[in-house]
């Protein structure tokens, strides 16, 4: 996988060298760049953004420097797209399949960029362009899946309040698959920090990128099996007057298993509510709906509801 990103701080990125990144880019896994946008500009203060149109407080990122950048790292020529909607929404259109980079998709032209929800776990292109925005949809494991498919992801990050809307749509009218993601509801100064958090997640579902390919296989619960984790104890079992569950130390295999898929299910509801909604009720086991049955939850319908 080839990652090319493009920011005003490029040496942010210099940590993806170090840990787990760092031995996969050594092992040839990946390769990861990292672009300094204002070497796409020609004037000699570098510039990169301007005061937004409309008027309001803070800066924009100009188009025509992303655009420069972009071309060149997507391998297009500069062409005009006057038929493009500025105010288009990026999610709920078809993608073309017109760039030399998407040839890989010719043969399903069909495809469509969904919100992440719908969209199968391999419905991506060769090459995808991501702009995080924390005005955007959120970035979730299925997507961290998704991407990983890729063979060339290019992020581009925004600073200031952000880039000119028309950049990821003007990708996105010449046929690349442009997303944009937030990684959460918070503010932060910049893309940089949320690209770090999505290659994270996107490069360790690599082949070949973990150690123990076991550890993703066994949290890998996306969409609708999606549950937050049991607890984890090491030895001592007991440490400072604190003695483990004793089911844990009963060496009863099936007994621990169900004792931590029922703590799974109880932590689930308690904290991350919305991921019990999601659940598929005829997916769930007798001793599931059993469960959250007793936890206060109706599993008759398609998925289970709160009482
Ligand atoms: Cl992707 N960018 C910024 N600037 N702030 C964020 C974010 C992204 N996701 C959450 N907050």
């Amino acid at each position: 996988m080839l990652i090319d990103i493009v920011s005003v701080f490029p040496e942010y990125f210099s940590v993806l060298d170090l840990s787990l990144l760092g031995k996969a880019q050594s092992k040839g896994l990946v390769e990861v760049r990292a672009h300094n946008l204002r070497d796409w500009t020609h004037d000699v203060h570098h510039s990169v953004d301007d005061t937004p149109v409309g008027g309001g407080a803070g800066m924009v990122m100009k188009p025509a420097v992303w655009a420069e950048c972009l071309d060149e790292l997507l391998g297009l020529e500069p062409q005009d797209m006057p038929q493009v909607d500025p105010t288009a929404e990026l999610w709920d259109e078809p993608v073309q399949d017109s760039a030399a980079e998407n040839l890989d998709d010719a043969a399903n032209p069909d495809d469509t960029v969904d919100s992440a929800s719908t969209a199968g776990i391999t419905d991506v292109a060769d090459t995808v362009l991501i702009f995080p925005n924390p005005s955007a949809p959120l970035f979730t494991q299925r997507d961290a899946t998704q991407l990983s498919h890729a063979r060339h992801l290019v992020f581009g990050c925004g600073r200031y309040e952000g880039y000119d809307a028309r950049v990821p749509r003007y990708y996105k009218a010449r046929g690349v698959d442009v997303r944009e993601y937030s990684i959460g509801d918070y503010v932060l100064n910049g893309g940089e920090v949320a690209v770090s958090v999505m290659l994270e997640a996107i490069t360790r579902l690599l082949p070949g990128f973990m150690g123990n390919p076991e550890s993703i296989v066994e949290e890998s619960y996306t969409g609708s099996n999606a549950l937050l984790e049991h607890l984890q104890y090491t030895r001592p079992t007991t440490w400072r007057g604190i003695t483990v569950p004793a089911v844990l130390t009963s060496g009863d295999h099936g007994k621990v298993d169900r004792y931590r898929r029922d703590q799974a299910l109880a932590r689930t509801a308690d904290i991350r509510p919305d991921l019990i909604e999601k659940l598929d009720c005829a997916a769930l086991s007798k001793a599931d709906r059993k469960t959250l049955i007793a936890l206060g939850w109706e599993v008759s319908g398609r998925n289970p509801r709160k009482l």
